[in-house]
């Protein structure tokens, strides 16, 4: 049974690792809400499925579902997915899951509070109290300990290096939905202490129209340590263009926490996209759910990926730029195989392959 644990991650010598570094594998929710997933999810269903099995060629994959779910979830998965009963409201692991630490004593992990992206007053969808208890299930499957964090925060707010740099947005982590009681200051903290990190690098705004109010995780992610992805737009009408260049000029005179500068990759974004209106009719609709509406811009990025032991799984989203994505991705990871996804399914909910995923990183060997 995994024990939760009063002390800080940064107090015990744990630290989050990057997401290149090695992993024991990777969990992942399946989709069902048909408030916002269209036709009742299928579509999605099966753009999940086949994320989980590119994954599964480069590392073990966990799904969770729920009971109604179970067996045609299991149907749709390859053998080798392990697929685990978890109640969930939705099906975003990367932001109600667990932020995975390791240290000397092993693998922990970090459960923040969860308002489903900003819920001053009834979150964003409603309801989301099964995802809150979502991250402490995974750790109690994993049999690893929990440090309960005192912050809002999903796990799409944040990229990390794994040597001591946190990435984040003020459009997401200083939204008064957020931590409307605490300083910029003590948000840094908090971070630094339960990722076992020394800085944060703090971006402006994240995609534009990225209903999650600006995640990390669509917008930037490091490559490797002292190298950061950055999704990016030449066209000067399109709002995505100046905040690109804000990012990249706070990158560009930034040093990380080991006093490195860091070299900015730019990846084309796709698009612009929007949602249509035959798919927008496809979702229920629901007063406690953001409506979908057609002609409404899509926050779509190659940023999005997820990226395992031995392969990158990037979503295919844009056949006009698809190729150019991939081959950027191919040259920033030559050691591993660039995969792509038909993703504008996971999209149209909200994300990305990023957000739907969440790595457990492997168990450092003992010293
Ligand atoms: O992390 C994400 N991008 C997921 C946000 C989805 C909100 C629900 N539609």
């Amino acid at each position: 049974m995994g024990l939760t644990l009063k002390s800080t991650p940064a107090e015990d010598g744990f630290r989050m690792p990057a997401e290149f570094e090695p992993h024991a594998g990777c969990w992942m929710a399946w989709p069902e809400r048909p408030d916002n997933w269209r036709l009742g999810a299928k579509p999605a269903q099966e753009a999940y499925a086949a994320v989980a099995a590119a994954i599964a060629e480069s590392e073990p994959v966990t799904m969770a579902v729920s009971d109604a779910q179970f067996e045609n979830c299991r149907a749709l998965l390859p053998a080798e997915v392990r697929v685990v009963e978890i109640s969930s409201d939705d099906a975003w692991i990367r932001d109600h899951g667990p932020t995975f630490v390791i240290g000397a004593g092993g693998r922990r992990g970090v459960d923040w509070h969860f308002n489903a992206w900003g819920g001053t007053d009834g979150g964003l969808y409603f309801p989301w109290d099964r995802d809150e208890r979502v991250a402490a299930k995974v750790l109690e499957i994993e049999g690893d300990d929990r440090y309960r964090a005192p912050i809002v925060l999903e796990g799409g707010a944040i990229h990390v290096d794994g040597e001591g740099t946190v990435l984040t947005t003020e459009e997401c982590l200083l939204n008064p939905n957020r931590n409307p009681d605490l300083s910029k200051e003590q948000i840094e903290r908090v971070l630094l202490e339960y990722l076992g990190a020394e800085k944060v690098l703090w971006l402006g705004a994240g995609v534009f129209e990225d209903e999650t109010d600006g995640h990390v995780d669509n917008l930037a992610c490091f490559a490797a340590p002292g190298k950061v992805l950055l999704t990016w737009s030449d066209d000067e009408d399109d709002p995505q263009h100046a905040i690109s260049h804000d990012a990249r000029e706070r990158l560009e005179a930034a040093t990380d926490a080991r006093g490195r500068s860091l070299e900015v990759v730019f990846l084309p974004s796709p698009g612009p996209l929007h949602i249509s209106a035959e798919e927008a009719e496809g979702v229920d609709t629901g007063e406690d759910t953001q409506p979908r509406r057609a002609g409404d811009r899509l926050a779509a990025s190659y940023v999005n990926f997820y990226l395992g032991n031995s392969g990158i799984v990037m979503p295919l989203l844009d056949p006009r730029h698809d190729e150019e994505a991939a081959a950027i991705l191919r040259r920033t990871f030559p050691d591993r195989e660039v995969v792509g996804v038909p993703a504008r399914e996971i999209l149209l909910g909200g994300g990305n392959i990023h957000c739907i995923t969440q790595q457990v990183p492997a168990v450092p060997a003992p010293d």
